[in-house]
Order: C-alpha cells, then structure tokens, then sequence
C-alpha cells in the first residue's frame, strides 16, 4: 500500500496541484477515484468519513485526512523540505499568492470552465461575468511572470504548483488558449511541465468520474 492515499479526479485541477508535488518529488502515492459526477464528495458518509468539507483533493496518510490544497501543499512542503519558501519574505509571499489562487485565480477559472464545458446550465450573462473575472485573474499572473521564471523567481515552489493546477486541461475544455492570448503564462506552464515527474492531469489521476469536461 502507498505511503500517500489522494483521493481525486482526473478532472479535479485542485487535486492535480498536490499530485504535481508527490510525482514531482517522486513520494509513495497513489490515487483513489471519487465519484464526483455521480454526487460522491455530496454523500453525507463520504464526508463524514473523508472531508466534512465535501470536496477533493483529500491526502490520506498515517490515519489522517488532509483537505484543502493549499494547506496539504504547505503541509507537503514543510514536511519534505523541498519546493518551499527559502525566507521570511517568500513565507508572506507564498501564503499571499496561495490566497490570491484560491480566491480568484483558480476559483474564477475553475468556475468558468464548469459554464464554458457546460457541465452547469448557467445564463449568458453569468458566463460573460466568470469570463471577465478569469481574465481579470489571468492578466494579474501574466504581468508577474513577466520577467520571472518562476512565481517566486528563479525556482519552483508550491506557488506554481497550486497556480498551474488548471492550466494543462485543453482549450476545448477550459474555453481559453492561453499559448495564443497569455505568452508569459504560457512560458512558465512549459517550464513547469519541464519538472521531472510532470505528466498531464488525466495521465496523473486516471480515476474518478468527473463532470462532462469535453463535449
Ligand atoms: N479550495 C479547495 C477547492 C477544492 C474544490 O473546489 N474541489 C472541487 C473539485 S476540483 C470539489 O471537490 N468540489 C465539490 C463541490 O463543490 O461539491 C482546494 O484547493 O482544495
């Protein structure tokens, strides 16, 4: 049995952001499929029994269940002393950009490839709104990168990781080209990818059921 249990989904970018870490770092892991089209993470004794928070990813290891991607990175990262911050001022830096993807980097994006998929029947009007949101988000990262290899500068940390968590899943999918539309953004998804361990979302967590991602 692995050391790491992540309970997942290939179409979960939130989960692909904590397997990047363990492949990356080449840790004992495995992937457990959730149901996550057939309501699953909704089921009261799934999230009595793996996250009362009823969302992926989930990293079991030693008895525990760990939820929240940027926590279990942080966890991840502090527990194996790589992809970390190296200073006081990377520590702020790091919990700065963490938030930021949650809320509004990854959050929007996350939101409008659900409407754009068509996973969620949502008017025009609430799809426009998501698109300009994810823009907006997107053109913030595309102005850090520029000049940057890395989120936090010359090296990758878990920043990137939990930032590029949805930035692999096709154009078709996600309703936006970034090699066309975002250079810097797309620059540093390919320096990511260079990482010894990468492997694209549905070839990292081939388990679960996802949302109908591709028509
Ligand atoms: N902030 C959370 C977001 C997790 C999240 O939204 N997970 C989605 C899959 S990508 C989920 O399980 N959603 C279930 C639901 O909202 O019902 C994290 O980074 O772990």
């Amino acid at each position: 049995m692995a050391h790491y249990k992540l309970y997942c989904v290939g179409g979960s970018g939130n989960s692909f952001k904590v397997a990047l870490f363990l492949n990356c770092v080449g840790l004992d892991w495995e992937p457990v499929g959730v149901d996550f089209a057939g309501g699953q993470t909704r089921d009261p004794a799934w999230r009595e029994a793996t996250n009362a928070m009823g969302e992926v990813p989930v990293l079991e290891v030693d008895g525990k269940r760990l939820s929240q991607s940027g926590a279990i990175l942080t966890w991840l990262t502090e527990t194996h002393g790589v992809f970390g911050p190296a200073s006081e001022a990377e520590r702020f830096e790091t919990l700065r950009w963490l938030l930021f993807d949650n809320h509004k980097f990854t959050g929007n994006f996350a939101a409008h490839r659900a409407l754009h998929s068509k996973a969620l029947d949502a008017p025009p009007a609430a799809h426009a709104y998501m698109r300009a949101r994810t823009e907006g988000a997107l053109a913030i990262v595309e102005r850090h990168l520029a000049g940057r290899r890395f989120m936090l500068g010359e090296r990758p940390t878990i920043v990137d990781f939990s930032l590029v968590g949805y930035l692999y899943y096709p154009p078709e999918e996600t309703g936006f080209d970034l090699a066309a539309a975002y250079p810097a953004i797309d620059a540093w998804r390919g320096r990511l990818a260079a990482l010894p361990g990468w492997k694209p979302p549905y070839e990292m967590m081939p388990v679960g059921r996802s949302m109908p991602m591709r028509l």
